[in-house]
């Protein structure tokens, strides 16, 4: 958009004056940070109206990202971004004596996920808008996001995440949207006087939900759509109904936090009830706009595609069938027909805690006429498919097995398309986790990689390296992230390796600084980043990286005469509330960072930080400042990764086994240019095939492996007690369930590889440089595009191949 400076600053007063009534000096950050999120908005008002009108003027199909986590990051710069008036905003602040940096820190970062899922799902809003494609977000706006992440004694406390505190400067309440949804009570069938049967329905706990808007903007295409989160209030109380204080608390806690773990069993059936109550609400609303400008609702899946992002949002399927069924009065197959073309799901996990599953009592009680339709799918999908495939695999694949719903395999049988995020992924899917249902509908499985918002994590995250990129290149990869493969012409070119070892330079100065001042830790910005941020899980194996530091510690205090290149190891991850071994790690690992940055025999060689409260403002932080992405699975565990490609982006050179998306990233890049190590996928199915596995005799015959491992357990490390036996008894007793001592040898050996490459800097910019070049491929922009084409049927923009 077209903004003068002198315009800018008098908007911006004056958005001051009328939202705090106070003069510019005496308002903190945080109220300047309001009035310029106000601004913006208005801002964009026209263009985020005009582009609602166009969908329906034109009738254009659209696209529903249901996901149940979203984790857009704060939004002030990347809309200044996407706008277009970063430079002239930022003039204008300074020229008032504003501190624009102090404004961007002040806004709240909202955690309404857990990691990559919530992570990718906002990279996709941002790329739908960017390629100018009609992509709405359907979610929960939780009142408290995931918890904020301290540590007490190196242990993780949680804290509520009160984000919205001081309001939300992006979002519009919308309740003339709301709608109503039903919970429990009765419900029977009712014959009609035409013989058809309508559901009457009796004592159910009725629910407002009511919609907050947030404008997606696009990156310079005057493109703004909508992500729809939802909040659960009371009804209307046109009746006058007397609530009492437990019904009160039943509604308030649909949307009140985000479930925050999803490997255990408490508040499963609050977890069911928010999954019911944000699908229920946005299909409910994608019908009513249907309807308002169509008559039939036959070529409804020509204007709608409705995506599962992950098993939670699944009941948007009997849910979409009960609308067309009780409300529309469609035939079953009519309905059926509708909704299978008008749904996708993606699945981003082997892992089988994640598949979920609810106990039909518990969901027939909740949701009473969604398992009639649910019955009604299961008996149906039996009926048809027996004759052909057989008993057997249709009782194991039906939506209804062993007294549970299964929400993975509806979302199967009630979509057109199943997407794994990673090729390796997919055929996983088709070769194990799903293999029976791959059989049934060979044609509906593909494979769509993740991608990751670039502007995000370059030109937001790193300016100096765009700045350095744009002055060879031009800024045309900015829209086309692939042209960055144009920096391959620059790999001989030492006074542009050397800028770019300049570049992380600065970067590493900006992280330690914050690590000094938040943390009290000194660190030196020419030893290795190395870096790990994800969530914490036995399978992503911080264990690893933890065993890594124990070793090096160890060889220092041997051989103290000994060089040794200076090690930084960095770790951001938080562990779901009730996962008793992650938080184990947690404990130890920060035990190991007291032990080893006090220690006078380590002094600055190597130091371990672990930065509390990681998410998607301090991965901004992080990721420009790594030398060395851990992207260290067990193979086939990850589905993709999206950490892996942020870093690579950003000139780390991954340090990873061959799972998930690191297979593509090592294409992409080149062998040469990582650290690959360890077991393949076949491998790890080799052992659990053969079942002969045996951790003990993987450390018996390693003596330096024994004197690591047995550091866990000795007094070594001090502060810990039980964590260190839990974590020594999961590798030993317990016979390593994700194979960290199989792989430990040669991770040490990637280890020492890149110690000894580091020291030769033109090398090493070179292996960077090529990662940073080889990188577009992994833009959000091409996934979304390959969605469009491929599953959703749906126009865009911006030519992307
Ligand atoms: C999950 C998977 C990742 C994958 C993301 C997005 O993320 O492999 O990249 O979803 O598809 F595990 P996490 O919740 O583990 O971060």
């Amino acid at each position: 958009m077209e903004l003068k400076e002198a315009q800018f600053t008098k908007d911006f007063i004056n958005e001051i004056r009328a939202t705090y009534a106070v003069d510019l000096k005496d308002t903190s950050p945080m109220e300047q940070y309001m009035a310029l999120g106000h601004l913006i908005k208005r801002y964009n008002g026209e263009s985020w109206t005009d582009t609602s009108r166009s969908y329906r003027k034109n009738d254009v199909k659209q696209v529903y990202y249901f996901s149940i986590e979203f984790l857009p990051g704060r939004l002030l710069q990347s809309n200044l971004l996407n706008l277009g008036i970063t430079d002239v905003v930022k003039k204008g602040l300074k020229n008032l004596g504003l501190n624009f940096d102090k404004i961007v820190q002040a806004e709240p970062d909202p955690g309404l996920g857990n990691g990559g899922l919530g992570r990718l799902a906002a990279c996709y809003m941002d790329s739908m808008a960017s390629i100018g494609m009609a992509g709405n977000g359907n979610g929960i706006r939780y009142r408290y996001g995931l918890f904020k992440q301290v540590f007490m004694n190196g242990y993780q406390v949680e804290l509520p995440d009160d984000w919205l505190r001081n309001g939300n400067a992006w979002e519009v309440r919308r309740e003339n949207r709301a709608c109503l949804v039903r919970f429990g009570g009765h419900v029977w069938l009712q014959e009609q006087p035409d013989g058809s049967l309508k559901p009457v329905y009796d004592h159910t706990d009725d629910v407002l939900a009511v919609p907050y808007d947030t404008g997606i903007i696009g990156y310079h295409n005057v493109v703004t759509n909508t992500l729809r989160l939802w909040s659960a209030e009371l009804p209307p109380n046109e009746e006058q109904t007397y609530y009492s204080q437990e019904q009160r608390d039943n509604i308030d806690e649909i949307t009140k936090v985000l479930y925050p773990d999803d490997s255990n069993a408490e508040g499963r059936s609050l977890r069911l009830r928010q999954e019911y109550f944000f699908s229920s609400a946005g299909v409910q609303s994608i019908v009513r706009h249907y309807a308002a400008n169509h008559t039939s609702f036959k070529h409804f899946p020509q204007k709608v595609a409705i995506h599962i992002n992950d098993t939670h949002p699944t009941l948007v399927i009997p849910e979409l069938m009960r609308i067309l069924l009780d409300e529309y009065n469609c035939s079953w197959d009519l309905a059926w027909q509708i909704t299978t073309s008008t749904m996708s799901y993606t699945n981003h996990t082997i892992m089988q805690e994640a598949l979920e599953t609810w106990p039909i009592g518990m969901f027939q009680g909740l949701l009473p006429r969604i398992y009639q339709i649910v019955e009604e799918i299961d008996r149906r999908y039996r009926a048809e498919k027996t004759p052909v495939f057989g008993q057997n695999i249709v009782d194991r694949t039906a939506p209804l097995g062993h007294g549970q719903v299964r929400m993975a395999y509806l979302a199967v049988i009630g979509s057109h398309s199943v997407n794994g995020v990673a090729p390796l992924h997919t055929e996983l899917l088709k070769k194990d986790v799903l293999t029976d249902l791959y059989r049934i509908y060979p044609e509906k499985f593909n494979n769509k990689t993740n991608g990751i918002a670039d502007r995000r994590w370059l030109e937001i995250a790193n300016q100096p390296l765009t700045k350095l990129i744009d002055s060879k290149i031009g800024k045309k990869w900015h829209a086309n992230p692939k042209l960055l493969q144009e920096l391959s012409a620059y790999e001989s070119d030492e006074k542009f390796l050397q800028q770019l070892a300049e570049v992380k330079k600065i970067n590493k100065r900006r992280l330690a600084d914050y690590v000094q001042s938040e943390m009290g830790i000194t660190i030196r910005t020419d030893a290795i980043f190395d870096v790990q941020i994800k969530r914490l899980h036995a399978y992503k194996r911080q264990v690893l990286h933890m065993l890594e530091i124990i070793r090096e510690y160890l060889d220092i205090k041997r051989h103290p005469e000994q060089s040794f290149i200076p090690h930084v190891h960095i770790f951001g991850a938080k562990a779901a509330p009730s996962y008793h071994y992650a938080k184990s790690v947690i404990k130890v690992i920060n035990a190991l960072a007291d032990l080893v940055n006090n220690d006078p025999d380590i002094g600055d060689k190597l130091k371990v930080v672990f930065i509390p409260n990681y998410g998607v403002s301090l991965g901004e932080l992080i990721i420009p400042a790594a030398d060395i992405s851990e992207q260290i699975s067990t193979a086939s565990k990850e589905a993709s990764g999206t950490s892996n490609m942020k870093l690579m982006t950003n000139g780390a050179l991954s340090l990873a086994t061959m799972d998930g998306a690191n297979i593509d990233i090592v294409r992409a890049a080149g062998k040469q240019n990582e650290y690959i190590f360890g077991l393949t996928a076949n491998d790890v199915y080799g052992y659990y095939r053969r079942n002969d596995y045996c951790a003990k005799s993987v450390y018996e015959n390693n003596p330096e492996l024994q004197r690591v491992v047995n550091a866990l357990i000795t007094n070594m490390i001090p502060g810990i007690t039980t964590e260190g036996h839990e974590i020594y008894d999961s590798l030993l007793k317990y016979n390593d369930e994700y194979f960290v001592l199989a792989d430990y040898a040669e991770y040490v050996k990637q280890q020492e590889k890149i110690a000894q490459d580091f020291q030769d800097t033109m090398t090493w910019q070179r292996k960077s440089l090529a990662n940073i070049a080889a990188s577009g491929t992994f833009s959000a922009d091409y996934s979304v595009a390959r969605y469009a084409e491929d599953i959703w049927q749906v126009p865009y923009n911006r030519i992307l191949k």
